[in-house]
C-alpha cells in the first residue's frame, strides 16, 4: 500500500524543509503540498494522505478552520494531523490540540524531532488500524453463524427488537419469514453430516439473495431460517416467501447430491395485525404458521 503525507503551508520554504526532511528518512511514498487550509482540505479529500503536517498561520484559510472542515467529514476521521506552531504560541498548541489535532511541532522545528513525532503518529494510526479490524472481527465472531455466514440467533434478537421498535414508532408494517428445511434428517443420514452442512449454506444463499438492503436473514436454530423483513405487508412478505421456496426446490446441489432436491416450509407473519403487538406474539404467529405449513404437507407457505 502506498503511503502519502501532505504538508500544509504558505511558505514554500517551510514545505521544502518538512519533505526534504521526510523524504531522507523515506517514510512516506507520496508527498503532496498545499499553500492554505482550503486547498489542503481538497488535496485531502482527493488523495486520502495518511498523515497531515499543518501550519496555523497562513492566508485564505488557516489551520483551524482547516481542522474544522476535516472534523466534519467522517471519512477523514483518524488521520493523524500535526500542527506546525509559531514559538511562542502556546494558545494555539492548546486550541489546535483541542479541535482535533494528533500533534504540534514548534517553529523553527528540529529536524530528527519532526520525523521522530511523525513516527510516532504513524504508529499510533497502524495500533488503532489493528484495533479496529480486532473490533469488526469480534463482531463478526459475536454475530454471524460461521457454518451459512447469515446472522446468528444472538444477535437476530438484537435486531428484532430495533426493527421492531421503529415499526412501531414509524406506523410502519414488519414482516417476519420462518422456515426449516423438510426431511433434513434424510438428507444427513443419505449424503451425511458433512454434506448436510453443505445444503445448509446452500439454502443459506438462496436466502440471503432474495434480501433486500434492509431485510436480514439469521440461522436460529440447526435447519431453520428467519428472514426480517421491514417495511412489507403480510402480501409481499408471502410473495417473497414464495420466491425463495421456489428457488430452493429448483437448486442444484454439488456432488454427491446432484439429484437431491430439498424443499422447505415457511411461516409468515406481519406487524400489526390482531394479536400481533410485541416481538414475542409477531415471532409466535410465523411460527404456528410454520407447524401448519408442516402439517399441510410441507413445501409450503402458510400464513
Ligand atoms: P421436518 O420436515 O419435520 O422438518 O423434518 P426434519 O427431518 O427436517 O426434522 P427436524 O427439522 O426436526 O430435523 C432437524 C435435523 O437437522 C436434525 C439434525 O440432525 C439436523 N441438523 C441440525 N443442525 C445441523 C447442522 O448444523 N448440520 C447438519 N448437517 N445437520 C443438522
Ligand atoms: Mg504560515
Ligand atoms: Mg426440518
Ligand atoms: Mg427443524
Amino acid at each position: 500500500m502506498s503511503t502519502s503525507v501532505l504538508v500544509i503551508d504558505d511558505s514554500a520554504t517551510i514545505r521544502d524543509q518538512v519533505i526534504r526532511t521526510l523524504k531522507e528518512v523515506g517514510l512516506f511514498e507520496n508527498y503532496l503540498e498545499a499553500r492554505d487550509g482550503l486547498e489542503g482540505f481538497k488535496t485531502l479529500i482527493d488523495a486520502k494522505a495518511d498523515l497531515v503536517i499543518c501550519d496555523v498561520d497562513m492566508p485564505r484559510m488557516d489551520g483551524f478552520k482547516f481542522l474544522q472542515l476535516v472534523e466534519s467529514r467522517p471519512e477523514l476521521l483518524g488521520v493523524p494531523i500535526i500542527m506546525l506552531t509559531g514559538m511562542m504560541d502556546f494558545d494555539s498548541k492548546i486550541r489546535g490540540l483541542e479541535q482535533g489535532a494528533s500533534d504540534y511541532l514548534t517553529k523553527p522545528f528540529d529536524v530528527g524531532e519532526l520525523v521522530a513525532r511523525v513516527k510516532v503518529q504513524l504508529k499510533i494510526k497502524s495500533l488503532q488500524d489493528e484495533l479496529k479490524k480486532a473490533n469488526e472481527l469480534l463482531k463478526r465472531l459475536t454475530n454471524i453463524d460461521h457454518l451459512t455466514n447469515l446472522f446468528n440467533r444472538r444477535y437476530l434478537a438484537e435486531i428484532l427488537d430495533g426493527e421492531f421498535f421503529r415499526a412501531r414508532r414509524n406506523k410502519e408494517e414488519l414482516s417476519l419469514i420462518i422456515f426449516d428445511i423438510d426431511y433434513f434428517k434424510k438428507v444427513n443420514d443419505t449424503f451425511g453430516h458433512q454434506n448436510g452442512d453443505v445444503v445448509l449454506s446452500a439454502v443459506a444463499q438462496l436466502a440471503q439473495r432474495q434480501l433486500r438492503a434492509y431485510d436480514s436473514a439469521a440461522r436460529y436454530g440447526g435447519e431453520e431460517f428467519v428472514l426480517v423483513i421491514p417495511g412489507t405487508g403480510l402480501a409481499g412478505a408471502v410473495m417473497a416467501a414464495e420466491r425463495l421456496r421456489q428457488a430452493v426446490l429448483e437448486h442444484t446441489f454439488p456432488s454427491p447430491m446432484e439429484d437431491l432436491t430439498v424443499t422447505i416450509s415457511l411461516g409468515v407473519a406481519t406487524y400489526p395485525a390482531p394479536n400481533v403487538d410485541s416481538v414475542d406474539s409477531l415471532f409466535r404467529r410465523a411460527d404456528e404458521a410454520l407447524y401448519r405449513a408442516k402439517q399441510n404437507g410441507r413445501n409450503r407457505v402458510e400464513v
